[in-house]
């Protein structure tokens, strides 16, 4: 029988990689996001390459309408989804909290936490009834130390990390996995996000070192995910080598 993975914000970084790495590995993909387009080509081009199934879901994991009535009724034949990833997630400017712009604040919280929630609730039915699963939610450095400016990603990531730990004990009861990945600093699109299309500001976020590449976090979510039966990698904080923590980098 062919696993089922269903990953949100798959149209770009980690969560496309994840997609990616997966799809090679001949596993049936559910992938999310906004940007249609973006969705329809990576659903055409894994299908194309891999020879897998593929269902894309246009949804804003904001909205609670869109996201259960994109994933409460899925096709029979999509029901067996084996590992959740919550991927989708974004920081909004880096400013003291004196200066942080209060839409910047909820959109985080509302996409990063309350997303995140929306989603697994949305899901979780599909798991239960089995009794096995596999969540794995993207997390940061960020949700383990809070940097200078970073007030309100630091405390969705922070949410994220609570959230991963409390899962994982209201899920034992149901055989379900929870793995938190909390990366450091990754060349994604994520920085031309936060600094809202300033591409010399997020270049800045990468000059002077490695940082990790999107296929880094897959290959480690893909690690994972293959692990026996009885063993769950809880949590993971990674680093490119330039890294020691949310704060220290050699540059
Ligand atoms: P990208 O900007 O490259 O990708 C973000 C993805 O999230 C996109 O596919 C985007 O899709 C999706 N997304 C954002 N908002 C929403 C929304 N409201 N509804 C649905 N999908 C949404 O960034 P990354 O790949 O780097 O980020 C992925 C995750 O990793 C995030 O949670 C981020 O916080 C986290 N992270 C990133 C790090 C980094 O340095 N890059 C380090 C640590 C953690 P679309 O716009 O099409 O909706
Ligand atoms: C992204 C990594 O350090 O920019 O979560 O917060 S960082």
């Amino acid at each position: 029988m062919t696993n089922i993975i269903l990953i949100t914000g798959a149209t770009s970084g980690f969560g496309k990689a994840i997609a990616e790495k997966f799809a090679a590995a001949k596993w049936n993909c559910i992938i999310t996001g906004r940007r249609e387009d973006r969705l329809q080509a990576l659903s055409e081009e894994l299908q194309n390459k891999y020879g897998i199934q593929t269902l894309p879901l246009v949804f804003d994991v904001q909205n609670r309408e869109q996201v259960f009535s994109a994933l409460e009724k899925l096709p029979a034949e999509w029901h067996g989804i084996d590992i959740l990833v919550n991927n989708a997630g974004l920081a909004l400017g880096r400013d003291s909290f004196e200066n942080a712009n209060l839409d910047d604040w909820d959109t985080m919280m509302d996409t990063n936490v309350k997303g995140m929630m929306y989603v697994t609730k949305a899901v979780l039915p599909y798991m239960t009834v089995k009794k096995k699963g596999h969540i794995i939610n993207m997390g940061s450095v960020a949700g383990k130390e809070v940097y200078k400016d970073g007030n309100g990603y630091c405390a969705s990531k922070y949410a994220v990390d609570a959230l991963s730990k409390s899962m994982r004990i209201d899920l034992l009861q149901h055989h379900i996995k929870v793995t938190a990945i909390h990366p450091g600093a990754a060349e994604t699109e994520f920085a031309i996000v936060r600094f809202k299309g300033d591409a010399s500001k997020a270049k800045q976020v990468y000059d002077g070192y490695t940082p990790l590449h999107a296929a880094d976090i897959a290959d480690i979510a893909f690690y994972c995910a293959n692990l026996p039966e009885h063993v769950c990698i809880n949590d993971l904080v990674v680093t490119c080598t330039a890294q020691a923590d949310a704060i220290y980098f050699h540059k």
